[in-house]
């Protein structure tokens, strides 16, 4: 029981958390007529870190679908790799795309 002296504490508003999650992005693999089924998929290794066959199967997906999610991550991330995956092709002649997006 609280007497006169005791210091009672009360929580006026509920404190908001102080750190909001960043969002995370999406990078899309496009799909296009002439880039040449082994490029993507090996672009898809040297950027994106996959495996031979993880690759193929993102590259068949946007091949047949349109487009394919390679991979979620953070924005500057996902601009960066996004970026030196677009200057891959384009040295090479290729009109390849990668582009990013938020994640709903
Ligand atoms: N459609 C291309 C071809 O038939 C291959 C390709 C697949 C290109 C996926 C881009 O994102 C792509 N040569």
């Amino acid at each position: 029981m609280a007497d006169q002296n005791d210091t009672v504490i009360e929580r006026k508003t509920r404190s908001k958390p102080k750190l909001e999650r960043p969002k995370l992005y999406k990078v899309i693999l496009l799909n296009d007529d002439y880039t040449p089924r082994e490029f993507v998929t090996l672009v898809l290794k040297v950027v994106f870190c996959m495996s031979t066959e993880a690759g193929y199967r993102v590259m068949m997906t946007a091949h047949k679908l349109g487009s394919c999610v390679v991979v979620v991550c953070a924005k500057d991330i996902a601009e960066t790799k996004s970026k030196e995956a677009n200057d891959l092709a384009k040295e090479a002649g290729f009109p390849l795309m990668f582009s990013t997006e938020p994640e709903e």
